[in-house]
């Protein structure tokens, strides 16, 4: 009795390992990300991760989105301007992030004040255009491909009435099938495999 319990626990570890999926944080806003408060023009900013945006500077800090919404690491950003400059009130961003395996999903989150656009790989995936700040989230995990990916924004405040209180944050998080079992698990899956062998045998099976 004792073994048959042995062989279904090791069936449910094998089937709870081959379900396991790994949650992973792919990319967010922090002070890496490459920033500009000059139009770069029609140019491939948001399609060519060989852009030469070695004339934009570091994203500006305006604060921690954990301060608002607990568990994000994310932070809000702009340009050197600030949250309030009445001068750089439009902003284009993008940063590169690797993926050593495609995610089995990806989610993109954020929020802008006002109003963008954010490009995964050249894709459009984020249109904002209501005028107000507000957050969006989005499913990008066709978008994504294994090596390096570029994520852009283009991010404006149109709404004076409220102030110049310009920020933009977002941040992708995935879930990974997990592809190599914890040393832990192992033994566990080998203790199985030997209880299951064992039973077998008392089965008189082979
Ligand atoms: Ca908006
Ligand atoms: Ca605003």
């Amino acid at each position: 009795m004792k073994r048959m319990f042995g062989v279904l626990t090791s069936l449910v570890l094998l089937m709870g390992f081959a379900a396991q999926a790994q949650a992973s944080l792919i990319a967010y806003t922090d002070s890496s990300w490459r920033v500009t408060a000059s139009d770069p023009g029609l140019g491939n900013w948001n399609t060519d991760l060989l852009y030469n945006d070695s004339g934009w500077e570091t994203a500006t800090v305006l604060y921690n989105v954990a301060d608002y919404l607990p568990g994000y690491t994310a932070q809000g950003v702009w340009s050197s301007g600030g949250q309030f400059s009445t001068s750089e009130t439009v902003i284009w961003a993008r940063d590169s992030f690797n993926l050593g395996s495609l995610p089995l999903t990806a989610v993109l989150e954020g929020g802008i004040d006002d109003d963008g656009e954010i490009y995964v790989n050249g894709a459009l995936v984020v249109v904002e255009n209501n005028g107000y700040a507000n957050g969006f989230l989005v499913d990008i995990t066709p978008y994504l491909t294994v090596g390096d990916n570029l994520i852009a924004f283009r991010a404006y405040d149109n709404f004076p009435v409220w102030g110049y209180n310009h920020a933009a944050w977002l941040q992708v998080d995935g879930e990974f099938a997990q592809a190599v079992p914890e040393p832990g698990t192992m033994i566990l899956l080998g203790t199985g495999i030997a209880g299951l062998i064992a039973f077998r045998k008392r089965l008189g099976l082979k």
